[in-house]
């Protein structure tokens, strides 16, 4: 069992190789794969140095699985050439993800819609992931009607480059902008670039994705996504109306017995998921659950996950897990 790491020099990439080792994936041979900047540099991994090849060396060896993790424009070129060399590859890009003929997969919701002919699978945006992974069991039970989701974004969702920014930030030294504005002592109510309809990708993303992860186009959903100068994960504001009525005492059962979820709900103990207890964590963390006094059906909750990992990293290593664990590669 081969398996390639694309972007493997990369924020995303680095947590992959982490989340990798944590789970004991069970690989033979590890390919560390990134753009020519990087080509020869040597990683040390596991006790073992690894030398970092280009794609196309990549795409001769023929691994099973790629994990990419570099950006759009490279899983757009790259991963159909992977795929007709026979790998299958998981993509955290935002590339394929609405493609009609990909599948949009958090193993926990939708991995069964697999199939060996699933050459490219899509990893969905971190901000989504994180709200359908703990709406789906009130989803199961009480029916969807609309979603309202505000978020407060880590600038590791950015990439490097905007981590830098915040930092020279923060030490007074003059910033490389990744961001129009500083981002340091600041709230951006912006990410990704705007569209015609005046919501930002990333909001359009959380709308879409969660329509398709969900196989259901009758759910509505409006998004405002904010990027805020923290590090440890993202976080998230949301409403959600059910089709009937809950208790509040089942909603937090329900969410306590689902894989991957984490309640953190006590208010007498102040206690509430915050990103500096979710960073490295695979779980998402969900707390403030309360009922909506002011329109019937309604709960709030808050939700907050390590981008990196369960939004990005561990979800696409729970991907590849699947697969190998169902023959599907
Ligand atoms: P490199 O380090 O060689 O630039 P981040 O989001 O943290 O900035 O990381 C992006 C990742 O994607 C890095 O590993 C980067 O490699 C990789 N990458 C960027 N552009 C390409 C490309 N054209 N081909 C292959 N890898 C790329
Ligand atoms: C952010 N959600 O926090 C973005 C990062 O579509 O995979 C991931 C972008 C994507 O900025």
């Amino acid at each position: 069992m081969k398996l390639a790491v694309v972007g493997a020099t990369g924020l995303v990439g680095s947590e992959i190789l982490e989340v990798l080792d944590e789970h004991n994936f069970p690989y033979d041979e590890l390919l560390l794969v990134a753009s020519e900047r990087s080509v020869g540099k040597q990683i040390e991994y596991k006790g073992k140095t690894h030398t970092v090849i280009g794609l196309a060396d990549a795409v001769a060896a023929k691994p099973e699985i790629a994990i990419f993790s570099a950006g759009g424009s490279t899983s757009l070129e790259w991963a159909p050439k992977f795929a007709e060399a026979g790998t299958t590859v998981v993509d955290n890009s935002s590339a394929w993800r609405m493609d009609p003929s990909k599948k949009l997969v958090v193993p926990e919701i939708n991995a069964k819609e697999l199939s060996k002919e699933d050459k490219i699978i899509a990893n969905p945006n971190c901000s989504t992931i994180q709200m359908v992974l703990a709406l789906e069991p009130l989803r199961q039970r009480y029916g969807i009607k609309r979603v309202v989701v505000s978020t407060y974004q880590s600038v590791t969702g950015t990439g490097k480059a905007a981590v830098d920014q915040m930092m020279a930030e923060r030490a007074g030294e003059e910033p490389e902008m990744v961001y129009p504005y500083k981002i340091d002592m600041n709230v951006l109510p912006h990410i990704d670039v705007f569209q015609p309809n005046g919501y930002t990708k990333e909001e359009m993303k959380m709308i879409n994705e969660t329509k398709k992860i969900f196989s259901d186009d009758s759910i509505a959903v409006t998004a405002t996504t904010v990027r805020i100068p923290t590090m440890g994960g993202h976080s998230e504001s949301v409403n959600v109306e059910f089709k009937t009525d809950f208790d509040l005492a089942e909603v937090r059962n329900l969410l306590t017995k689902t894989s991957g979820v984490v309640v953190q709900d006590d208010p007498e103990k102040l206690l509430y998921p915050m990103p500096i207890h979710a960073h490295k964590k695979d779980e998402v963390f969900v707390g403030r659950l309360r009922r909506d006094e002011s329109q019937a059906n309604t709960l709030n909750m808050w939700i907050v996950a390590d981008n990196l990992r369960k939004g990005a990293a561990t979800n696409a290593v729970q991907i590849a897990e699947y697969l190998l664990a169902n023959k599907l590669v």
